[in-house]
């Protein structure tokens, strides 16, 4: 071998080992819909491994085999309910090991169920958004963050709302379950700072998923009508703020980002035409 070609093979061997340590490990909860499938996509897009959940089956493996055969990226989907502590310890506790070194996790699973004055909501539908918004959010986070402490690098992102920001008429619980994913945001981040992780929330406003139809138990109607007369955000629109806040220089990161569709200007006051 001539010179030249050990210079070009050393070019070329400490480029792909440079290309491979750009590819990251990005575990996103509640990605068979929403937020979360298009974080998904475009992780996907720009060549990154996903670990991927969510409690729909079929819906998680047919998002895992189009990220696999458009994107040809890595794919581990797995089927768990994050409010069950169990199944959330056991799904992170079995990672083979080359799926362990999570380099992103996206706390984005979460949802609203009804909208009720406090003296008159179902308490069950209480239940389910402390369960999932809070109780889901610290599981995951307890379980994984291990991981990043012991790597000394990782980022948590935390899909909060408007509504951790702000308390609307009825939203009264949502609303709760949104600002402790606030607070715990902000506690997270005192917590890691020494150990190199970086902790972000991303706070949406209105943007049309399935969100709207779940709190409102399948009524389309009543869902299509909260993004009326309006340009809501897109699911993708959200996506592109989690995908950024990664691409930032390791000694830079955005503690908080408010996301609104330009027609809103707080929680309540949105212009409609
Ligand atoms: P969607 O209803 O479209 O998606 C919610 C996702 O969460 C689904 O993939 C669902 O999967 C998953 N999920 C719900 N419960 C569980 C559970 N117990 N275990 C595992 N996965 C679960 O809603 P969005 O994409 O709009 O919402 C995503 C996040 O963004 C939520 O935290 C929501 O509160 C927040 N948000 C939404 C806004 C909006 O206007 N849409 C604005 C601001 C914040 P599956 O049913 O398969 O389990
Ligand atoms: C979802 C946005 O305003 O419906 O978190 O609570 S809102």
């Amino acid at each position: 071998m001539t010179e030249r070609d050990k210079q070009l093979n050393y070019f070329i061997t400490s480029l792909f080992h440079d290309f491979k340590h750009m590819i990251k490990t990005v575990f996103i909860t509640g990605a068979t819909a929403g937020f979360g499938r298009a974080i998904a996509m475009k992780f996907a897009e720009h060549g990154h491994n996903l670990i991927i959940t969510g409690r729909r089956k079929i819906l998680l493996e047919e998002l895992a085999k189009e990220l696999i055969t458009t994107f040809h990226v890595e794919v581990l989907p797995l089927c768990f309910d994050v409010r069950k502590l169990k199944e959330v310890e056991d799904a992170i506790g079995i990672l083979p090991d080359k799926w362990r070194n999570i380099d992103v996790l996206v706390n984005n699973a979460g949802l609203a169920a009804g909208l009720s004055s406090i003296h008159e909501a179902v308490v069950d539908d209480w239940e389910r958004m402390i369960d999932t918004n809070i109780k889901g959010l610290l599981y995951m986070t307890r379980f994984i963050s291990p991981l990043m402490v012991a790597r000394k690098q990782g980022h948590i992102i935390n899909i909060g709302s408007i509504a951790g920001k702000e308390v609307y008429p009825m939203g009264n619980v949502y609303c709760g379950s949104k600002f402790a994913v606030d607070a715990i945001t902000r506690g997270t981040r005192i917590d890691l700072v020494s150990h190199n992780i970086k902790v972000t929330q991303i706070a949406p406003g209105a943007a049309n998923t399935e969100f709207s139809l779940v709190r409102f138990r399948g009524d389309k109607d009543r869902a299509d009508s909260v993004y009326k007369g309006f340009q809501p955000l897109t699911a993708s629109d959200v996506a592109d703020a989690v995908y950024y806040v990664t691409t930032l220089p390791s000694h830079v990161n955005i503690n908080d980002l408010v996301l609104m569709p330009t027609a809103q200007a707080n929680a309540v006051t949105i212009h409609r035409k």
